[in-house]
């Protein structure tokens, strides 16, 4: 079967243009757009997007559709004025740009935009599963935050399906992306994608630890497994064609571009910065650290020219329309501070230049001033690299994904003018030597790592199946209907059946605090139709205290093993077992309480669980990254007090517990065997560690099943509760 690449963005690489003559079509000459060209070989590709605002009432839908399909491999997702409104310039541009960029005082939240915001990811959504084509191997590759939704609404619609998606600006702390309203479910959203690509490690890291702050969710520098499926994480720079923009600078084009550029240079040094007029990019700052300059060394005033371009962007939104005014005033006040030089120190442009006349531009420029307060890549560097190869100086900001790649540039921080105007009077200083040497080095890397390695890189990593590094798939197999209706049939022709579950995090959810995980009115009628059964044994196998299960279950007809099975009683007794013969508490009780105790004063949020002959130590409301290093810090510290002592230690969900030796829950079936009891049917089910002692003391015939995605030796697993309760309903 052919592949073919289903490529989702929020704009068409072409976008119409309302003409005389009707629609025509104009290229969008972006990088993703090259990126994916080079790839036509490997992959047929199908793009879809928004085409740019089109009257539908002047023009036939069908015919755009059909000559997009046609000429461009394009599918369009066409968006009316107000949906743009809400879902671009809202939701994606006046929420998440400024959150994901750290600058959350640009934020200007509407309900309304969210609402959008979901309503036209589903509309994406729903054109991406109309291709979809069975003839096809579709892989589909989502980009940018504009669309973070998509992932989830596919996976639920085709589980299997190949789902790449690529985030193209920063991804903050958890601190500053908790302040997104509803984060939880644009994590959701993303997370149903079986790869997830980040420019640079920091961007990787910051989501894992907003996945497990937000989420609950633990995973692993490289991978996070979900209940459905395994999603990648992984680092991808973006860069640039560094091979085509040689072409261009070598193109014949370039010497009429030249003398336009050296008619504004007029013999002047060139300092150059070109970007988007976006407030990320650190304009007014750059400006006014250029001031400072010239301020330091007046003589440069009439020697240098920063020429300052700038594209049009978002121009509906006022902080847009602001900063334009904002990087204007500043223009002109340093220009009229000038006024007696011939020619103005700054030459500022504000519009989108065809690219090669941009390159002329960064061929002049002696300095590329890259100065983006917060910038997931920024290609304009890389773009200044390509084109100068071995001349010119870079100043970067720290602040640009860039910049942990770029490392021989004169790197900055944005925010401290000072700098900015040392970098500068540095770069003039350089040798010629030292500025040739810092140059080849990042025309190398960016040579290298040039935007077809990118892609390239991403999709081969995309074309590993989703459970490829995740072992547990392969030793626990998912409980399939054909083996669900076994055992459905097997327990009703049973003589005497035996059903074992655990309780928390089987037979209900994990709640933040263990008195919260009281069972609802439909469990224990449950419970109750199971333990009616005359052919069935029933027995709740727990690591909770007797108190605790005595008022929530102790009224019903089924056999309860608690504290991990110290005290076993089956249905019909009436006397408890104690699986120990010590009355006293264990030697080492008081000793683990205080150094549980330590623990908890170190640990905000944490606590402890004093049971009969077992401790435990919660952590499920401390901060879950400080919690896991806390709790493997108290692992280490047990184990080393514990080694000669008739206990263990166990390291459960969020939990750290120490019970006797020899005391688990597998001891029901030791139990078994002195009442002499026969059964022709055996069900285990448990979540967490604890459980695994049953399924290895299980006789082989039993039928086993672990409850989530981590590694067990259960025959079977279940991804969570509600399955457990549906399979059980099924018995009865
Ligand atoms: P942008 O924020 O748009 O991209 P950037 O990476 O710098 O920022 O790309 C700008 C592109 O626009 C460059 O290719 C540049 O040549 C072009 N450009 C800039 N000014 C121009 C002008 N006046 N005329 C014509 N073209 C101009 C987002 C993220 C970045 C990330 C990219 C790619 O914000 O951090 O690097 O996506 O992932």
């Amino acid at each position: 079967m052919n592949k073919r690449l289903i490529i989702v963005a929020n704009r068409l690489p072409v976008t119409a243009c309302n003409t005389e003559d009707g629609l025509s079509y104009k290229a969008s000459p972006g990088g993703l757009v090259t990126a994916l060209n080079s790839l036509k070989d490997k992959y047929e590709q199908l793009w879809i997007g928004w085409p740019g605002e089109i009257d539908l009432e002047v023009n036939d839908p069908e015919k755009v559709k059909n000559q997009l399909k046609q000429d461009f491999s394009a599918v369009p997702v066409f968006l009316n004025k107000h949906q743009i409104n809400r879902y671009y310039f809202g939701f994606s541009n006046k929420v998440l740009w400024p959150i994901l960029h750290y600058l959350p005082s640009h934020c200007d939240y509407d309900e309304r935009d969210w609402k959008m915001y979901k309503a036209v990811n589903e509309i994406f959504a729903e054109e991406i599963l109309k291709q979809i084509d069975p003839n096809y191997d579709d892989w589909i590759w989502i980009h940018d935050y504009q669309l973070l939704l998509i992932p989830a609404l596919i996976r639920e619609k085709m589980p299997n399906a190949k789902i790449g998606f690529f985030l193209h600006t920063p991804f903050p702390s958890s601190e500053i992306f908790r302040a997104v309203p509803y984060r939880e479910e644009l994590l959701k959203g993303v997370l149903g994608a079986s790869l997830i690509g980040f420019h640079t490690y920091g961007y990787l890291r910051h989501f894992r630890s907003s996945v497990l702050r937000l989420l609950g969710l633990n995973s692993e520098v490289n991978r996070l497994d979900l209940e459905t499926h395994s999603t990648k994480l992984g680092v991808y720079p973006i860069s640039i064609d560094t091979a085509k923009i040689q072409e261009t600078v070598n193109a014949s084009s370039q010497s009429d571009y030249k003398k336009i550029v050296q008619e504004i240079l007029k013999g002047r040094k060139l300092i150059l910065s070109v970007d988007r007029l976006d407030y990320t990019k650190g304009i007014a700052n750059r400006l006014k650290a250029y001031k400072k300059f010239l301020e330091r060394n007046p003589k440069y005033a009439s020697q240098t020219v920063l020429v300052q371009i700038a594209v049009p962007s978002r121009t509906q939104i006022t902080s847009y329309r602001e900063l334009k005014e904002e990087v204007e005033e500043i223009v002109s006040e340093i220009n009229e501070i000038h006024e007696k030089e011939k020619n103005p120190p700054i030459h500022y442009i504000y519009r989108s230049l065809p690219f090669e006349k941009l390159t002329a531009f960064y061929k002049a420029a002696e300095i590329c001033l890259v100065t983006p307060l917060c910038d997931g890549m920024n290609l304009v560097a890389k773009e200044y690299v390509a084109v100068q190869k071995d001349k010119g100086v870079l100043i970067l900001s720290e602040l640009a994904g860039a910049a942990s790649e770029l490392g021989e540039a004169i790197i900055v921080n944005p925010w401290n003018p000072d700098q900015i105007a040392d970098a500068i009077e540095q770069a003039f200083n350089l040798m010629p030597w030292e500025r040739a040497r810092r140059m080849n080095a990042l025309y190398t890397k960016v040579a290298r790592n040039d935007v077809h390695y990118w892609a390239n890189s991403f999709l081969s990593d995309l074309a590993e199946p989703a459970f490829s590094q995740n072992p547990i798939a392969s030793q626990t197999q998912l409980l399939d209907n054909n083996t669900m209706q076994e055992i459905i049939n097997n327990f009703k022709k049973a003589e005497s059946a035996l059903i074992i579950t655990d309780y928390d995090g089987t037979l209900v959810e994990i709640t933040s605090v263990p008195m919260n995980a009281r069972p609802d009115r439909n469990l224990l009628n449950l419970l109750e139709k199971l333990a009616e059964k005359p052919n069935c044994d029933f027995m709740v196998a727990t690591g909770r205290s007797r108190p605790d299960m005595l008022d929530w279950l102790g009224h019903l007809p089924i056999g309860l093993s608690l504290e991990h099975g110290l005290w076993i009683k089956f249905a019909h007794e009436k006397e408890w077992l104690k699986t120990t013969s010590e009355e006293q508490l264990p030697d080492w009780y008081e000793s683990v309480r205080e150094i549980f105790a330590k623990f908890c004063l170190g640990t905000p949020g944490s606590f402890i669980e004093e049971k009969e002959t077992s401790l435990a130590w919660h952590y499920r409301l401390a901060d879950p990254e400080f919690g896991n290093w806390q709790s493997r810090e108290l692992t280490l510290n047990l184990t080393n007090f514990l080694a000669n002592k008739n206990a263990e230690v166990l390291a459960g969900k969020r939990i750290v517990e120490v019970r006797m030796a020899g005391i688990n829950k597998g001891n029901v079936f030791a139990r078994i065997q002195q009442l002499n009891k026969k059964y022709d049917f055996i069900l285990v089910i448990g979540d967490d560690s604890t459980d695994e002692d049953l399924f290895s003391a299980a006789p082989d015939y039993a039928y086993s099943i672990k409850v989530g995605n981590s590694l067990s030796k259960a025959k079977y697993r279940l991804n969570k509760v509600s399955e457990v309760r549906n399979l059980l309903n099924n018995l009865i």
